[in-house]
């Protein structure tokens, strides 16, 4: 790639936003059934570069028709049939990985770095391997009698609704997508408003793949466009990514109409590193235990399971968190187009001014800043971005900023004395979403992984999520999992038929 990747709407871009995008309905790009529009802004600048459709219940409506009226013959397709269109599907975002990347980095603001190396081909690869499960999952008989049998088959839910966020747009997408696809659903997917228009491109770039109707996306507010999709009597199911307050909507929402959730929400999650992390062998594996320290500002923070608290056991305190700032002063910032860039900028204005209260927070509630702790200016072009220096502070964990999510880079450090302190440390919170355990013993490692409540539990490592692993939340970080084998049930139903082939009297 280039030295720096030119912008969408500059000479020499790999990616082009349209001016105006509508929603995606029925396979085609349609206005607004109100006809009003919202700007979408950069926050690489803070400009604006393309308006967007503000969908409200009519087009809900609209596209949730035509979701039924796709499904059926979307619902007598075979497994082999909807595999082979998710792998086609993967295909194609294989194809136009730089377009989808640098047009994903232009409206989010993460590191073209990451786009290229993560966002985009995870996203690929989880429509191969949902392509792949699909094909191997089976239904089961079970013998009642001599002549009387239970089927349990595998049913799509008819239409389901996704509401996604802003922080991995392509990527929390396909999650949804892609096993709803499989299972044998069609979908209506409302984006964040903060970041509408790359899964718009990304339709225009896969929609020939899919049967019209299939798949369709109404932009918009949460308010205006999510709520009417969650509420709608005519979905089945409703899955949700995003705050946990919100989360709570979308249940009461759901409860209207009895139908399932599956939710992802937020997260505060515990970076445990025991004392034999430092232990001096000459090895490598301290230096991967420093960056999995690092690894709060991965995707600016802005990951519901970033490791916003960093636990360090006090006899190896001084020297890891010394050798840890040191690499944290190493974490480059600077235009997200730049392939060298390691942190960009936060994605919405709203989110800027957020992780810097909570900077403010964190000093007013005692904490010591260590490192960061304010907005920087990159210059130029760049001044109206939202950048934000890597912040780490030393506190403890009572503070609002080892409790609260911030979703920025922003790093709360304490210290714990043993085994015991340090699980009582990492489960003191409302969230269970991921942790992380650092230690050569594979004793520690393991009763540390099963003695945090957290749904994914990294172990000497951190942030990898693969589509076979399953991921989702305990306590008040959300009910379901998504990725692995496991999320296809969430969108399915079971269909029993109870058989008799005995011959006499019943
Ligand atoms: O989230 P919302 P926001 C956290 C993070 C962040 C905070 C606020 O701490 O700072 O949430 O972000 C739609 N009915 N996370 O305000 O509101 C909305 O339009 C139906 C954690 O962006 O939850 C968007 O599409 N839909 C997180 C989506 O919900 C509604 C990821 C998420 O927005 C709605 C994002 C309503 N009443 C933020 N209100 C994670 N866990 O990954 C909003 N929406």
């Amino acid at each position: 790639g280039p030295a720096v990747y030119a912008a969408p709407g500059q000479q020499g871009s790999v990616a082009t936003y349209r001016s105006r995008y509508g929603h995606y309905i029925g396979g085609e790009v349609v206005d607004p059934v109100k006809g009003q529009y919202f700007e979408n802004i950069t926050p690489v600048t803070g400009k604006p570069f393309c308006e967007v459709g503000r969908g409200t219940s009519e087009d809900i409506d609209r596209a949730v028709e035509t979701a039924w009226k796709a499904f059926e013959s979307w619902k007598h397709t075979s497994p082999t049939e909807r595999a082979n269109i998710l792998n086609r599907i993967a295909d194609r975002i294989e194809a136009n990985l730089e377009q989808i990347a640098v047009a994903e980095t232009w409206e989010n603001g993460k590191p073209v770095r990451e786009t290229l190396a993560a966002d985009i081909p995870l996203a690929a690869d989880h429509f191969r391997y949902f392509a792949g499960v699909l094909r191997a999952q089976e239904g089961s008989l079970s013998q009642l009698d001599g002549d009387t049998v239970a089927y349990h088959f595998h049913e799509p839910l008819g239409v389901v609704g996704q509401i996604i966020p802003w922080n991995f747009p392509i990527l929390m997408a396909t999650w949804k997508l892609a096993p709803a696809l499989a299972a044998g659903n069609c979908v209506v997917l409302k984006p964040a408003e903060q970041t509408p228009a790359s899964i718009l491109l990304l339709m225009e770039l896969i929609g020939d793949l899919i049967p019209a109707g299939v798949v369709n996306v109404v932009n918009g507010f949460g308010i205006e466009a999510g709520a009417p999709l969650a509420q709608h009597p005519r979905i089945r199911k409703v899955a949700f990514t995003g705050e946990t307050t919100t989360g709570r909507l979308i249940m009461q929402y759901a409860s209207q109409n009895l139908i399932p959730v599956t939710l992802e929400l937020g997260g505060k999650s515990p970076n445990v590193f025991f004392e034999d992390v430092a232990r001096d062998t000459g090895d490598s594996y301290y230096d991967k235990a420093l960056e999995g320290f690092t690894l709060f500002a991965l995707n600016n923070g802005e990951v519901c399971t970033c490791p916003s608290r960093a636990l360090i056991q006090g006899s190896i305190y001084d020297q890891l968190l010394g050798d840890g700032l040191e690499r944290v002063g190493k974490i480059t910032q600077g235009n997200p187009l730049d392939p060298t860039t390691m942190i960009g900028a936060q994605a919405s204005n709203d989110q800027l001014e957020k992780i810097l209260s909570y900077i403010d927070i964190g000093k007013e509630g005692g904490a010591k800043l260590l490192t960061g702790g304010e907005r920087v200016d990159l210059g130029g072009e760049l001044s109206g971005g939202y950048y934000v220096a890597p912040t780490v502070f030393e506190g403890t964990n009572d503070m609002r900023i080892f409790q609260e999510e911030i979703f920025g880079p922003v790093l709360s450090v304490t210290r714990f004395t043993d085994f015991d302190d340090a699980i009582s440390i990492a489960n003191d919170t409302l969230y269970g979403l991921g942790a992380g355990v650092w230690s050569r013993s594979g004793d520690i490692a393991y009763r540390a992984g099963r003695a945090i409540e957290a749904g994914r539990v990294w172990t000497n490592t951190y942030h990898q999520y693969p589509a076979h692993a399953a991921f989702g939340g305990y306590k008040q970080s959300g009910i379901g999992r998504e990725n692995h084998l496991k999320m296809l049930e969430h969108y399915q139903q079971t269909k029993n038929l109870l058989v008799s082939y005995a011959e006499g009297p019943m």
